[in-house]
């Protein structure tokens, strides 16, 4: 960790107190000067850190922003973002995530920005992601799996963030298959899931995140005003973004690990215990044509089923999905 790293952690694991300068330089090995010099850095970044004499030195207020030392500085994870790429402002993370992966970047490098020029969805559709009020971010995996088993990681990804959301914010979310999180039926992520690849064995999977975290109804364009929500709107307050960033890794790390173990099944019983689409009548709208019929559950592989009105059953691997109005 870099030494600035370092010196945030520290005042962040302490904030009801001061910790004195002799405390942080013995701790860190760096001289009382050395710390000093990053403590203004740090002020320069908007941290409010006070220092009183003979006391030390003591975190007041934090920006709200996503910087590599924020997120470090809390990290709970041994793959997932030991490596960040930050961002202010890039076309696509998903983008810079490709070529690095193509570079060889190593598993758990996460490419994260502040504002997305040209934030993609899937097929090709455009992701609305304002500055400074969202995490738009891409992690690199790379497990040894066939590519056919890659949509398994949306579903993987689906519950990490619905559980790293719950931790940090206390807020209740529903996943709607295959990729999108809701609150009271508004999107609140969207998931997408690419792929570097040989026929059977894939090199990297790129999963892209993009969560609406503090960012207000009037900051959405129209025609997403009343489809889309944000964490702050449904907490009803300003949401630290560097902290549900951290417990989503955290959360999507351990699903991960149990994946690579044990396989899907474990992740499928998780994934069913969130998803708000189960059991209900649902129209999918695929490339092949639309099919209406009741969800029963995930198969084995990750594809939705639905059972039409005749009984019969349909293994849905890609789709939008339109839920009836509750
Ligand atoms: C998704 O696609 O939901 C996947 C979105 C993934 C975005 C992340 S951000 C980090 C990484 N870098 C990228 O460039 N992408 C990933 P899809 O299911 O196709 O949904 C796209 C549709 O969602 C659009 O057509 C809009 O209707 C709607 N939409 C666009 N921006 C939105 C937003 N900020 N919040 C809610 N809905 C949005």
């Amino acid at each position: 960790m870099a030494a600035k790293t370092d010196i945030l952690k520290m005042l962040s694991d302490h904030r009801e107190a001061f910790v004195s300068g002799q405390e942080l330089s013995e701790q860190l090995g760096l001289s009382r000067t050395a710390i000093w010099k990053h403590i203004n850095e740090l002020r320069k970044a908007g941290y409010e850190i006070v220092s009183v004499k003979k006391s030390g030195y003591r975190l007041v207020e934090k920006p709200n922003v996503l910087s590599e030392a924020e997120i470090q500085s809390g990290l709970e994870t041994d793959i997932l973002g030991q490596a960040i790429q930050y961002k202010d402002s890039v076309k696509s993370t998903q983008e810079v995530a490709h070529q690095l992966a193509r570079e060889g970047a190593k598993e758990g490098t996460i490419v994260v920005a502040d504002e997305q020029t040209g934030g993609r969805g899937r097929l090709g559709r455009p992701w609305h992601s304002p500055k400074g009020t969202g995490i738009w971010v891409s992690l690199i995996l790379r497990p040894r799996i066939p590519p056919q088993q890659a949509p398994q990681l949306t579903l993987l990804a689906a519950v990490g963030v619905v559980k790293g959301i719950r931790e940090a914010t206390g807020l209740k979310c529903d996943i709607k298959w295959p990729n999108d999180i809701l609150s009271h039926e508004r999107k609140l992520v969207g998931i997408l899931t690419e792929l570097q690849a040989d026929p059977d064995q894939v090199n990297s999977v790129i999963v892209g995140m993009g969560m609406n975290v503090n960012v207000k109804e009037t900051d959405f364009p129209a025609e997403l005003r009343e489809i889309a929500t944000s964490i702050g709107i449904e907490a009803g307050q300003e949401v630290d973004r560097a902290e549900v960033l951290q417990k989503i890794l955290r959360h999507t790390e351990i699903l991960y690990r149990e994946y690579l173990r044990e396989g899907f099944r474990f992740v499928k019983l998780l994934w069913e215990s969130h998803a708000v689409s189960l059991d209900r009548i649902i129209q999918a709208r695929t490339l092949q044509g639309t099919i209406v019929g009741r969800a029963i559950g995930l198969s084995d592989n990750g594809f939705l089923i639905l059972e039409d009105d005749t009984g019969k059953r349909h293994e849905i691997s890609s789709a939008d999905i339109d839920l009836p109005s509750a």
